[in-house]
């Protein structure tokens, strides 16, 4: 693949492909060429193999919503400590999606961004590691903007629903890229503000919320997420536990 030599918002490549199978798996192909460096984004109008989390599925319309990667090469991040880039990609998007529409935005974790009830937005991070370090990671980027005709099982929304109209989708794309960068410039420079951000923005935060832990369904109020990723909730009994995806997810909504 050529690169045209356009540079994005973060100072790395900026590669748009009119169709691609998934965003993620040409960065980590690009990735393997050594021909991305730190700040690259991929672009891709049509996605026809999106990927979710756990070979779950990402849809797309071609030409009217957003499916992105942004390769970031993290300073000194240890494996155990890589769920930072969740919350900073996760916060974007938020932010983003927050500047558009009127309705109440929030993070869902892990890595969902919903408008109410709805999802707008997923993100698929893929990173690679250096023995006990992040080296690069892949944070791929789902953003519904001018879907209208989304299946009703998903409970999902776009941008263009919630505002009752199109949306400059090339706008929205760098927005995002701004406010990631602003926050990633943040985190490097040993900015916590942001942190409380996010938790604020944490769906269904001191409320009690369906969630299934091992198996089981409990209540929960979830509280905040930790460094390593997990989610931490008030059980009934008035305990707080960290809880990993492994055991813990929230009920279908
Ligand atoms: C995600 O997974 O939400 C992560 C999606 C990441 C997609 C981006 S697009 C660019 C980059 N390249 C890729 O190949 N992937 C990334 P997960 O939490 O597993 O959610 C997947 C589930 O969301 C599916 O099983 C559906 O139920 C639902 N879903 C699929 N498409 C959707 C959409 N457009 N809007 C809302 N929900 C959707």
């Amino acid at each position: 693949m050529e690169l045209n030599g356009r540079i994005s918002a973060l100072g790395g490549p900026f590669i748009e492909l009119a169709s691609v199978d998934s965003t993620n798996k040409t960065a980590a192909e690009l990735l393997r060429l050594s021909k991305l460096r730190h700040g690259a984004v991929i672009l891709a109008h049509e996605q026809t193999a999106g990927r979710g989390q756990r070979g779950r599925q990402w849809l797309t319309a071609p030409g009217r919503d957003l499916a992105l990667s942004i390769v970031v090469a993290p300073p000194a991040l240890r494996a155990d400590g890589q769920f930072v880039l969740a919350k900073l990609a996760a916060l974007a998007v938020h932010d983003t999606v927050a500047s558009w529409v009127p309705g109440e935005v929030r993070i869902k974790w892990p890595n969902d961004v919903l408008v109410e009830r709805r999802k707008v937005a997923g993100i698929l991070i893929e990173n690679e590691l250096a023995g006990d370090r992040v080296a690069w990671s892949i944070i791929g980027i789902g953003l519904n903007v001018n879907s209208t005709d989304l299946p009703e099982e998903l409970t999902a929304t776009s941008l263009a629903l919630e505002r009752g109209g199109e949306v400059d989708r090339m706008a929205v794309l760098d927005a995002l890229l701004q406010r990631f960068k602003a926050l990633w410039e943040a985190w490097t420079t040993g900015r916590r503000d942001w942190e409380a951000s996010y938790t604020e923005r944490l769906w269904s935060r001191g409320r009690w919320a369906d969630l299934v832990l091992d198996g089981q369904p409990v209540q929960g109020r979830p509280v905040d997420v930790d460094e390593q990723g997990r989610l931490l909730v008030e059980l009934p009994g008035g305990g707080v536990g960290a809880f990993a995806l492994d055991r813990l997810r929230f009920a279908p909504r």
